[in-house]
């Protein structure tokens, strides 16, 4: 009985040791999972396009293959946002209404409102 007691003793205390080492194990990941969230969030405010009194702003955007821009009417008109090319268009955006676009592939993509052509803009993905 003695015997197994000191058994369990030791196995207790390796189950602490391993604790310890488990718990870090598990906590990295969650806070590393936090912290891209946090960088995918910053990411966003930096990639979208302002509509404000009949101008995109920025007028010109760099961003990596794979991000999401999003473009935001703030006017009281409506306005759209078309590729030149054709890869995107956007419904008529009322006040507040916002388009999203993903760009899978590099290029430099012009885009115009069709109701108002001298509104234009340009995304350039690397
Ligand atoms: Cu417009």
């Amino acid at each position: 009985m003695r015997i197994l007691i000191t058994h369990f003793r030791a196995a207790a205390a390796r189950f602490a040791i391993s604790r310890s080492v488990i718990v870090p194990m598990l906590i990295g990941p969650i806070i590393g999972a936090m912290l891209a969230a946090a960088s995918v969030a910053a990411q966003d405010a930096t990639n979208v396009v302002t509509i404000d009194n009949f101008t995109f702003t920025p007028p010109e955007l760099t961003v990596a293959v794979g991000t999401t821009v999003k473009w935001v009417n703030h006017d009281d008109i409506p306005h759209l946002v078309v590729n030149k090319d054709k890869a995107f268009r956007s419904k008529a955006l009322d006040t507040d209404d916002s388009f999203s676009y993903t760009f899978a592939s590099a290029g430099t993509f012009d885009y115009f409102c069709s109701l108002h052509p001298y509104m234009v803009g340009k995304v350039i993905v690397k």
